[in-house]
């Protein structure tokens, strides 16, 4: 038995699936999940001992790769200095001001733990703000697992094929609407359905948890159009893309300002935190300038700022990092197109900039219901042989692969190689 199968079968008695996410556990692919050890750069370790390359990167927020030492360093000077205090710090406004200085429209920004929590808090931010109860989210669409979002969610919901999860109360729900991403008429037909009700909509500026699906050409503008028009409040959920496609996130990459922004481990360096901000007069309903209650004793935790603060200080001060992870990302994924395109492999290749992802189908996926037509049982033997011969990815057809700086030519030509023998196999 392997000591990942060891601590697997103990995890199991006291976690339930024996995980503390569902897509850790493997159940859409099979098998044992690796218990990593150790990580540095693109490369991670198992309790076995086997290095594997890794495309997972916390889900996203290892932009610079694992256990960056500068980051590193900063932490374990925090950590000196005590781990939390439950009363404000300097660093929380150092952070807020880097925070407000890259990200575009960002005036206000309030500290939380988790993207769960910067989502629930943006939106009731925005019902406040509005005194509207009802909001939009897309289909496929995941921000967290907060009671009123949980409809249609990607990621580990999609995966597991339920459509909303239990235990959540229909009344939880009831002012959650779902339209089709990519799809401007399906939120004009809600608009139109429920005039002066919507207080939000909700977007994956690029969707990253049905699998990666680019926004269709105009489906950003549209949406802040129909925002401005309906006096509606339009927020980015930048977990994955936030400090990811440019310092300013998906905002600076397409153009498009949002009216509220979310964030997750990505502006922690992956220590446990999240944030929400946007324009000061929305951000202003928030306690205790306002009237929408949201708190928290561990936001602003003086060792995740401190890590979030190397972090993007290194990302904002080196441009050059960005054109390196989308040049790295576009011979990844140019490069397994090719292999698509040569083998005639059914698959369809999504990605944009450092996230991307083959889809085991041969249609086009625009949003979730292609994503759905997906083959998940050709998937999960494509990942069983990409991790039988040392290439971490995740364990889902749903999720992600993520790209860092740490990534060299020879990972990416390795990465190639082993999915050329694959498709020719
Ligand atoms: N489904 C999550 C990412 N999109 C997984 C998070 C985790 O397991 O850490």
């Amino acid at each position: 038995m392997s000591r990942s199968e060891e601590l697997f079968a103990r995890a199991l008695e006291v976690i339930p699936g024996g995980v503390n996410s569902p897509v850790r556990a493997f159940r859409s692919v099979g098998g044992t999940p690796r218990f990593i050890a150790s990580a540095n750069g693109s490369h991670i370790v198992d309790e076995d001992g086997k290095t594997y390359l890794d495309f997972i990167g916390s889900w996203g927020p290892m932009i610079l790769g694992h256990n960056h030492e500068g980051v590193r360093r900063k932490v374990l000077e925090a950590c000196m200095d005590g781990l939390s205090f439950g009363a404000p710090t300097e660093r929380e406004v150092i952070m807020a001001e880097l925070i407000c200085s890259m990200v575009p429209g960002m005036e206000m920004v309030r500290m939380v733990n988790s993207g769960t929590e910067a989502v629930m808090s943006a939106l009731r931010a925005a019902r406040g703000y509005t005194g509207r109860d009802k909001i939009i989210k897309f289909a496929g669409n995941y921000h967290g697992h907060s009671d009123s979002i949980l409809i249609k969610a990607g990621s580990g919901v999609m995966e597991g094929g339920v459509p909303d999860s239990s235990g959540v109360t229909r009344g939880a729900t009831a002012d959650t609407l779902s339209a089709v991403y990519n799809d401007l008429s399906s939120v004009e037909e809600i608009l139109d359905q429920y005039p002066e009700q919507i207080a939000a909509i909700i977007v994956e500026p690029v969707a990253a948890n049905m699998g990666v699906v680019p926004p269709a050409e105009g489906f950003l503008q549209g949406l802040r159009d129909l925002c401005t028009k309906h006096g509606v409040v339009l927020i980015f959920d930048e977990v994955i893309t936030g400090f990811r496609l440019a310092a300013g996130g998906a905002q600076e990459y397409f153009g498009i300002q949002a009216d509220l922004v979310t964030f997750g481990k990505i502006i922690g360096g992956g220590m446990p935190v999240g944030a929400y901000g946007g324009k000061k007069e929305i951000m202003s309903v928030i306690s205790p300038l306002g009237p929408v209650y949201q708190a928290g004793t561990l936001s602003g935790n003086p060792i995740a700022m401190a890590a979030g603060i190397e972090m993007l200080t290194i990302l904002k001060e080196n441009p050059s990092i960005y054109t390196g992870i989308r040049e790295t990302g576009e011979y990844l994924f140019n490069g397994i197109q090719a292999i698509l395109d040569e083998t005639g492999a059914p698959c369809t290749m999504n990605h944009v900039s450092s996230l991307g992802n083959i889809f085991f189908t041969p249609d086009p996926v625009v949003d979730y219901t292609s994503a759905q037509k997906s083959d998940t049982a050709a998937f999960g033997r494509y990942f069983h042989y990409m991790l039988d011969n040392g290439v971490h990815l995740g364990p889902s057809q749903f999720e992600a692969m993520f790209v860092s700086a740490a990534h060299t030519r020879e990972d990416i030509d390795q990465t190639l190689e082993l999915i050329r023998k694959y498709f020719t196999k």
